[in-house]
């Protein structure tokens, strides 16, 4: 295996230095590697329950313990050192956890990948980020993912050791459940990572960008960075050792990871109850059976809970104090109905992976938490909103919001074409997000500027879709992706496409076709219309606008039409 481990800030854009002082100066950045602040947190409450997976409960001890013991053996058994990459293709269980802690107190850095992923999606995240390792289920739904590695591993030159959950192992992959096991003397794995932590300022993990460009870039969060993301987040969420935190989302995106998600409850010592999905009976279950306090959903989940709860009644949720929603817009009446229904609060959350989270308040008025996206976690956070020639609009204007701040990186991992185009020259991200801020400081998301289809929080990029339609569509002369209303998810992918002379395609096709190429199963187009042309702007771009038009109305005349 050829291998070479980057310094630690390799293909980085770093803050600049008197902000970073600010920032530690302020306390916001503490100096400490993340991990090294988890197991401080876990030192308060030893004996508690910090993670419950079905009939697993681990304390914040053993979590603890685990973790040490699997950075050691990362690095001593599978050869693993710091500043190398591992991406973690992992369902919600609680070996995501224990490896999580475990790379951060290694040093070791995760990508986080989506278990939705296929051969496409994570063969880029292996040859981006030059991971040495992936950690992936052995076969979930249906799909063999220990295969999957195996032909990523055949294809790769730095990608060393695949680590699989559950018994569907092959020759050569390694059990990452033993290796998660707790170790004989606790004490000597503890004092080993103490001494010897990753600087504050190197990677934690990467996180995926929501998908504008192509395939997912990577984002470089900090020790520092993330941390701060996390804890100010749990204090704004008033979490603390009575905290019951459920994630059902996908636990590898920021949502429920950081904001405040896992890592905020650790670090507040509250419990982490993990489950692979949200779907609502199991949910309530959970909720009922665990206690659970506080919880993220996107838009498309909540709706469902609160369907659920109408029909069933709310009690198995009656432990509930918060839910938190975001990911994409929820509807100000679908917010309305959150406290009545599930007799909870609602918190809206307006995030993104690069950094900026807004939240609304758990005392502000139903007027803000029901009709805005909320403001800024951090009194460092920097937001304007703008033109189209970047200056500043009044309050009350919609614009294009742009960021920086104590928790928001400078720029992509290794893409500096990317970052010309998605950062400002004085380091604000482009967050293609078209907001309305109000006199009161909080944020209205009135649509977006960026060419990315939001299916039920799952970001997926416009261009990938057309880039993969030309690559392995014959038929294809011309192709436009766009987000098509949904009642469910919000927004669903369809395909406009010209065809050239004498060929057919259907939506079959393109969904074989994808199939075949192994692209992730949500990016696929749920709708194809064939045209005759593609009508363009005036500076020559297809008119994107026209054709998501086109298809609401196409959707609505359907839904019109007699049965
Ligand atoms: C979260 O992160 P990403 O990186 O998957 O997606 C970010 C984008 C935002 O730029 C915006 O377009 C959209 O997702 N979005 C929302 C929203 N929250 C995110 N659009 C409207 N209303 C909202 N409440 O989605 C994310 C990260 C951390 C916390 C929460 C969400």
């Amino acid at each position: 295996m050829t291998r070479a481990v980057p310094p630690i800030a390799e293909g980085t854009v770093p803050w600049p230095d008197d902000l970073a002082r600010a920032y530690t100066e302020r306390g916001w950045w503490r100096g400490v590697a993340l991990g090294a602040e988890l197991l401080a947190a876990a030192d308060a409450h030893p004996d508690a329950v910090a993670l419950v997976d079905g009939d697993v409960r681990l304390t914040h001890r053993s979590l603890a313990a685990r973790a040490d013991a699997l950075a050691g053996r990362l690095v001593d058994e599978l050869g693993l050192v710091r500043g190398d990459r591992v991406v973690v293709q992992l369902p919600n269980c609680w070996q995501f956890v224990v490896l999580t802690l475990a790379c951060l107190r290694a040093g070791v850095v995760p990508v986080m990948a989506l278990p939705a992923h296929r051969q496409h999606e994570l063969s880029h995240l292996v040859g981006h980020s030059g991971a040495a390792a992936l950690a992936v289920p052995g076969t979930l739904r249906g799909f063999d993912h220990a295969a999957m590695a195996d032909q990523l591993r055949a294809g790769s030159d730095t990608l060393g050791q695949v680590l699989v959950v559950g018994d569907a192992r092959r020759p050569g992959q390694v059990d990452l459940t033993a290796l998660c096991a707790e170790p004989e003397d606790p004490a000597a794995v503890r004092a080993r990572w103490d001494a010897d932590q990753p600087p504050s300022r190197s990677v934690a993990v990467f996180l995926l960008s929501g998908g504008t460009t192509g395939l997912p870039k990577l984002i470089a969060r900090t020790h520092d960075d993330y941390a701060y993301n996390a804890r100010a987040s749990a204090r704004l969420c008033g979490l603390g050792p009575d905290t019951v935190y459920l994630v059902s989302l996908p636990a590898s995106h920021n949502f429920p990871l950081a904001c405040p998600g896992i890592l905020g409850t650790l670090l507040a010592g509250g419990r982490v109850v993990v489950l692979a999905s949200p779907e609502p009976e199991r949910a309530f279950a959970t909720i009922a059976a665990e206690g659970v306090t506080v919880t993220a959903a996107v838009p498309a989940v909540a709706q469902r809970w609160l369907a659920h709860a109408a029909e069933h009644g709310a009690g198995p949720v009656r432990s509930l104090r918060l839910l938190q929603v975001g990911g994409a817009r929820l509807a100000d009446e679908v917010a309305r109905t959150v406290r009545p229904v599930l007799g909870c609060t609602l918190q809206q959350v307006f995030g993104m992976a690069e950094g900026l989270l807004n939240y609304t308040r758990l005392d502000d008025p139903d007027d803000v938490v029901c009709t805005t996206q909320g403001r800024p976690l951090s009194e460092g956070d920097e937001v304007r909103v703008v033109d189209e020639l970047d200056r500043d609009v009044p309050d009350g204007t919609p614009g294009a919001l742009l960021t920086r701040g104590p928790y928001t990186p400078r720029g992509y991992y290794r893409a500096p074409e990317q970052n010309a185009r998605a950062f400002t020259a004085d380091g604000w991200y482009r967050s293609g997000d078209v907001v309305r801020r109000r006199p009161d400081g909080n944020l209205v998301v009135e649509g977006r500027d960026k060419d990315m289809i939001n299916r039920g929080g799952e970001k997926i990029s416009a261009e990938e879709v057309e880039n993969l339609a030309y690559r392995l569509l014959p038929q294809v002369a011309h192709v436009a992706a766009v987000a098509m209303p949904d009642p469910v998810l919000g927004e669903r992918v369809c395909l406009y496409a010209v065809l050239r002379p004498g060929t057919t395609l259907t939506l079959d096709d393109v969904r074989a076709a994808l199939a075949t190429a192994g692209v992730a199963t949500y990016t696929w187009p749920e709708r194809l219309e064939v045209v005759e042309e593609l009508r363009t702007t005036t500076v020559g771009k297809i008119d994107k606008k026209a054709l998501r038009d086109d298809v609401a109305r196409r959707l609505a005349a359907r839904e019109d039409a007699p049965s």
